[in-house]
């Protein structure tokens, strides 16, 4: 079946050639998918920081913010941070208060068609250690993550830090990752704790549509176990038991693991070792990486020497992270849970382009980090717009009813190619932001079904099994 349809008063004109420059054709492309079977291309931002530290665990993010995000970006994914201290506040005992909390705000994402990814969140362990303050100058918690019943430091020291990633290295917070990842022999309960405390998250979202991936730990950090030692021990081991938890209630939704932070954000290959998923059928991990090349933070942004380097780091980056979603756990499909920069760093309009762009030719998901306000996000605090709403509010396939092939989209063409699976009922759904999109709309194979306003989703259907091809160009 073949359609061409008219819309926005413009003329489904012949096709010019221009080459769709850059389109994913790796064989080895998986996408998480939707309960109707749909390949899903999520894009999105961590909501946020500002839930690290807050006292009821929730991010500084009203239902009035994500109206505002959705209009003005056209996201349909978020990584929503959620925390160890605030599920499991005393051994054993899990917050369903907390986990309302977390339920209403996945109602206002699921409201408007998004999928949510549940991340927990640490940084530096824990937001009970204190950094010591011999000095006076009134040192606060220095991280968040688990809560103070599980944060063993033996009584070493924390010395305050100019640099946050510093308190890494303290003793007193290697001591306390050595306690949980029981590398001490000390502390075998604390990770049986943590994968618990995961199935009490899955236990309340097990039958949520909306969220659909479990991020089980935030930039793993193995105290005096790195690399292959970390990766491939314990962190692996932890990924079992929660996999393993997780699916003693909830069979359906992603499991996404993710390797040690550093060194791997910057393209180390990681030594993470295989997570087997005990559902029945095919597999349902995720693997969800980190990209933070080093260059950029020194300050330069994405321009001189700095682009250079960058730009080999994203091609090793990119090299180790499809070694591991392929050849280690078998095919993952592959979300980047964070990449982010100062939006005002020199080329920073071309990294985002670029990281985009790769991502869309890995068919891996995007979590920009972070939405929190400031100039690394979308918005300042008085609410200006970065230059990250008009960066990121492109043209994309969101969920597509068959094997996307290949798509590619600029500010002036949105072209997808998918081999549909007549097993799938629901229908192909593209975002086309304005900015005089639809304007023409050509679809080889298939026909459209609705052109929606105000969702700005563009729905196409084929009963045929040929590829489709769907093509767009924004009137005048
Ligand atoms: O920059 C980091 C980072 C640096 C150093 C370390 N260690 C020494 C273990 C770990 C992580 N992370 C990048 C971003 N990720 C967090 C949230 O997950 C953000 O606050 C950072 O900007």
């Amino acid at each position: 079946m073949t359609g061409s349809l008219l819309l926005g008063g413009g003329i489904a004109a012949a096709q010019s050639s221009l080459p769709s420059s850059g389109s994913n054709t790796a064989a080895t492309r998986s996408y998480l998918t939707d309960d109707a079977g749909r390949s899903l291309i999520l894009r999105g931002f961590n909501t946020a920081s500002s839930a690290k530290s807050a006292p009821d665990g929730m991010p500084d993010f009203t239902e009035a913010d994500l109206v505002r995000e959705h209009a003005e970006m056209g996201t349909n994914f978020v990584r929503f941070l959620i925390s160890w201290r605030s599920v499991e506040p005393e051994p054993g005992r899990y917050d369903q208060a907390y986990l309302d909390r977390v339920e209403e705000r996945v109602g206002w994402y699921a409201e408007r068609g998004y999928k949510v990814m549940l991340d927990m969140h640490q940084d530096v362990y824990s937001g009970a250690i204190m950094a010591d303050d011999t000095a006076g100058t009134g040192a606060g918690p220095i991280g968040n993550g688990a809560p103070a019943w599980a944060t063993y430091t033996d009584g070493l020291p924390v010395e305050k830090q100019d640099r946050w990633e510093l308190y890494y290295i303290q003793p007193g917070v290697m001591r306390a990752f050595d306690n949980f990842w029981n590398t001490t022999g000390k502390h075998p309960e604390l990770m049986e704790h943590y994968a618990n405390a995961w199935r009490a998250v899955a236990e309340r979202f097990a039958d949520n549509d909306t969220v659909v991936a479990y991020d089980l730990m935030n930039e793993p950090w193995g105290g005096s176990l790195q690399f292959e030692e970390f990766e491939a021990g314990p962190l692996t081991d932890l990924y079992q038991r929660s996999t393993n938890a997780i699916r003693s209630v909830d069979q359906d939704s992603w499991v996404c693991v993710a390797p040690q932070a550093v060194g791997v954000n910057q393209g180390i290959p990681s030594r993470l070792g295989k997570v087997s998923d005990p559902r029945a059928g095919e597999q349902r991990i995720a693997y969800c990486p980190h990209l933070y090349p080093l260059p950029l933070d020194l300050g330069d942004g994405y321009s001189g020497v700095s682009k250079t380097l960058t730009d080999v780091t994203m091609r090793t980056w990119r090299a180790s992270i499809e070694q591991v979603a392929n050849d280690v756990l078998g095919g993952a499909p592959i979300i980047i849970g964070e990449f982010g920069l100062d939006t005002t760093l020199p080329g920073a309009r071309d990294f985002l382009d670029r990281v985009y762009t790769e991502a869309r030719e890995m068919g891996a998901g995007v979590s920009y980090w972070s939405s929190d306000p400031g100039t690394w996000g979308p918005y300042m605090p008085d609410g200006t717009p970065t230059i990250l709403v008009e960066t990121l509010n492109k043209a994309y396939p969101r969920a597509v009813a068959g094997d996307p092939v290949s798509w590619s989209a600029a500010a002036d063409r949105l072209e997808l190619t998918f081999r549909p699976d007549s097993a799938i009922t629901a229908p192909t759904e593209i975002y086309l932001p304005q900015s005089g999109f639809p304007g023409d709309v050509d679809v080889e194979g298939a026909d459209v079904v609705e052109w929606d306003r105000q969702s700005r989703l563009l729905t196409v259907r084929s009963a045929a099994t040929g590829d489709v091809t769907v093509t767009v160009t924004p009137a005048a």
